[in-house]
């Protein structure tokens, strides 16, 4: 009996590190290996204007990347390995250069390479010259740190295909002061928990602009599906109409008791700029949860089940911004809303919303592991 316990024990401990540990699919990761400062690092290719491998560039070691060159626009990239409909998880480290003061911005880009219909890095009219806006599966902005200290971004995609390409850019945005940025230490790993519950989170499938995009359901003043709200593909949802508050929600198979990352990216309308805000609530289907600050309420929440209710952390400006949330879910059936908040003090009091995701969190490969363990050792007892 001891010794089954050790083997049982043992047998965790490795699936645990397993799950611990997914692996990196990035090649030179931490830009090491090289030619020296101003080369292409091993397995990484200039997409334009990018100065490459920088020794003062170095989060860890020696090394970093300078995606831009001479305070422009810029950027490479690299192709993974990844397996349609998975969820990745990525993350790397941006400072501006040279530690300087005031703001930067990075842009990502994941997606399928292609020449036609090319996608916009800044707000200068600098294009990517290798990814394509049909192929684009992921495209987010970015700020530094304006005290010059290096900080932590992340990223999630869906792959559609077998390969795809992950780019790093310094995007000159108007009204930023450095205008040059170093990035180091990237990681892009699988989603151990599992994949995207959302259906239809990046609102391609629809009948046109204004109407319900498929899967998400009209709460009050929704206009729908619209065209100049993509952040990727072609389509994006504007939940509420005529400035005012209003949203949708989806209907969400859960695991009670299994915690969620549920992650949407934000914009004013038409990239105006100013400020608006986004309200993401999670829980039961029924009514009476306040959406904004005027008296407008949701139809379809329950106050008492609500396990989220969240306004967006930072007000929504005219840039596409990832807004990220974590929800435990009680039930086995869990409602996801997302709501233009009409809030007291904004300027522009409308936004647009794409790539919605709702991941389960790796713990959930650990809980199914080590219950199938505990109903193992149960047999064996018996
Ligand atoms: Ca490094
Ligand atoms: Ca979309």
């Amino acid at each position: 009996m001891k010794n089954s316990s050790l083997f049982f024990g043992c047998l965790a401990l490795v699936v645990m590190t397993i799950s611990a540990t997914a692996a990196n699919l990035v090649l030179n990761p931490g830009f090491e290996t090289n030619s020296g400062n101003g080369t292409d690092p091993d397995a990484w290719t200039s997409d334009f204007n990018t100065y490459g491998a920088f020794d003062g560039g170095a989060r860890t070691d020696a090394y970093g990347l300078h995606p831009g060159a001479s305070s422009g626009t810029g950027g490479s990239y690299q192709d993974l390995a990844t397996t349609p409909g998975n969820t990745y998880q990525g993350s790397l480290w941006v400072q501006n250069f040279a530690g300087g003061s005031g703001a930067s911005n990075v842009r990502i880009l994941a997606g399928a390479p292609g020449s036609s219909s090319p996608v916009a890095i800044d707000d200068q009219g600098s294009n990517t010259s290798v990814f394509n806006s049909a192929g684009l599966i992921h495209n987010s902005l970015y700020s530094t740190s304006t005290d010059g200290s290096w900080s932590d971004v992340t990223f999630q995609f869906t792959a559609t295909g077998s390969s795809t390409l992950i780019g790093l850019y310094n995007a000159y945005m108007s009204g930023d002061t450095v205008h040059s940025t170093n990035v180091d230490d990237v990681s892009v790993t699988p989603t151990v928990g599992g994949a995207d519950i959302v259906s239809n989170g990046g609102f391609e499938t629809n009948g046109g602009n204004g109407t319900d995009p498929a899967a998400w359901t009209a709460d009050f003043n929704s206009y729908g599906a619209f065209s100049g709200a993509a952040q990727t593909g072609s389509w994006g949802l504007h939940p509420g109409a005529s400035n005012g508050t209003g949203g949708r929600y989806q209907s969400l198979t859960t695991v009670p008791g299994t915690s969620y990352d549920v992650s949407l990216s934000v914009q004013n309308f038409d990239g105006l700029s100013g400020t608006s805000n986004v309200r993401v609530l999670v829980g039961d289907a029924a009514s009476g949860i306040a959406i904004d600050d005027q008296g407008n309420e949701t139809t379809a929440f329950a106050p008492a089940g609500a396990v989220l209710n969240q306004l967006s952390p930072t007000e929504i400006d005219g840039t596409w911004s990832e807004v990220t949330f974590e929800f435990t879910a009680t039930g086995e059936t869990t409602r996801l809303g997302v709501y233009n908040a009409y809030m007291t003090g904004d300027d522009v009091h409308a936004i647009n919303v794409d790539d919605v995701s709702v991941i389960p969190e790796p713990g959930l490969t650990f809980l199914l592991a080590l219950s199938m363990l505990g109903g193992l050792r149960r047999r064996r007892r018996a």
